[in-house]
């Protein structure tokens, strides 16, 4: 037997699976323009292999789409714009907050803004009468009470308006300070669940990813390492945000012992602070932070009650995707349904790797034909 005869008999398997489900005055199956029954192609034997499942399985079978979108994973970045962020640090800062919103991989992932201490334009006259070109209000030095400057929102909704924030010529302002434990208690005890409501959902994995270029300096009266465990403890138990801290240039002393305190206590795998010395570094920690957080899980939406999840089949661009029963996100090669209500399905292997990558076009379900098995 040739190697093209075998071939061709191992393209038969998914259109008998489909004639399981067939009504039989479909028979005999239109295949389009690949004809299993004459055999294969000669110098052409790959065509098969991409056409016949899909095309078989959609005509013997009545399948239905339905939607599904992908694990929320909402994060917040908690960006510190006080006075010695101006210059490179800002200008590395917006190139690396760029440089993650422009990511293919995090297309789907959920991003808000939120500056601190607030500032405003205009703040220098207010509270200065403008004879000095500096900030001499409180509310404003260490002020962390206004609202996110960018909501969380899907990125390519939220993205526009966080480059914007840090295009505006405004920002950084002179004379702040770097208000940590008012920002962490914004989230904790202040307004942050009325102000940012999505951060507090309970549909998604959340998280706050302080960037700080300072420790708590001239705002915060107490022990700042001990409030910030503190806060992040709280936000953590009763909201169920996790936390991550960065620091960004110089992080010696005080500082280093402050993000840790954030660090340890915010429930990732990023028990102490990661430290990015320019935009570049701050670019290649924010990736590796996002990465982690992606999961390989799909939420299947409004599937109609009478759908049997044992005929139900997953494609990603285009491709099935067999189901692995035992698999996870690191072993096997398929996709299994990750909880016992069949509301989610999770990738595995090499196929959730390329989720990971950003490789991925489409991903597409239906029900009504067999489950492909592995
Ligand atoms: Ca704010």
């Amino acid at each position: 037997m040739s190697i093209r005869r075998l071939a061709a008999l191992v393209f038969v398997v998914p259109a008998t699976f489909g004639t399981a489900c067939s009504d039989p005055s479909d028979d005999p199956v239109d295949y389009g323009h690949v004809d299993v029954r004459d055999g294969d192609t000669p110098g052409d034997p790959g065509t098969e292999d991409r056409v016949i499942p899909d095309t078989s399985m959609d005509m013997i079978c009545d399948e239905q789409d339905f939607d599904l979108h992908h694990e929320i994973v909402r994060i917040m970045i908690l960006l510190d714009q006080s006075s010695s962020m101006e210059g490179s640090r800002w200008s590395g800062a917006t190139d690396a907050l760029q440089a993650l919103l422009e990511n293919p991989a995090f297309y789907d992932m959920y991003f808000g803004l939120d500056a601190f201490p607030d500032g405003y334009p205009g703040s220098w006259t207010d509270c200065n009468s403008g004879m000095l070109p500096c900030m001499s209000c409180r509310e404003d030095e260490c002020g962390t009470l206004f609202p996110p400057q960018v909501a969380v929102n899907i990125s390519y909704l939220s993205a526009p308006d966080i480059v914007a924030h840090m295009n505006d010529p405004a920002y950084p302002q002179f004379c702040t300070f770097t208000p940590l434990v008012n920002q962490l208690a914004y989230y904790d005890s202040g307004p942050g669940p009325t102000d940012a409501p999505e951060i507090y959902s309970d549909d998604s994995d959340n998280y706050l990813v302080v960037v700080s270029d300072g420790e708590d300096t001239g705002c915060y009266d107490g022990d700042p390492v001990s409030a910030l465990r503190t806060h992040t403890a709280n936000i953590l138990a009763t909201h169920g945000i996790k936390s991550i801290a960065i620091g960004f240039g110089s992080t010696g002393g005080e500082m280093a012992s402050e993000l840790n305190a954030i660090a340890g206590a915010g429930g990732t795998p990023f028990t102490t602070f990661l430290h990015a010395e320019d935009g570049p570094a701050l670019a290649a920690a924010l990736e590796s932070i996002a990465s982690s957080m992606i999961t390989c899980r799909y939420v299947l939406d409004a599937v109609e009650p009478t759908a049997d999840p044992e005929q139900v089949n997953f494609y990603l661009d285009g491709v099935v995707v067999p189901m692995d029963e035992d698999c996870t996100e690191s072993s096997g090669a398929g996709w299994h349904w990750y909880d016992a209500d069949h509301t989610t399905v999770e990738f595995c292997g090499t196929y959730c790797e390329q989720i990971r990558g950003g490789t991925i076009g489409t991903i597409t379900a239906t029900f009504g034909c067999p489950t492909i098995l592995i």
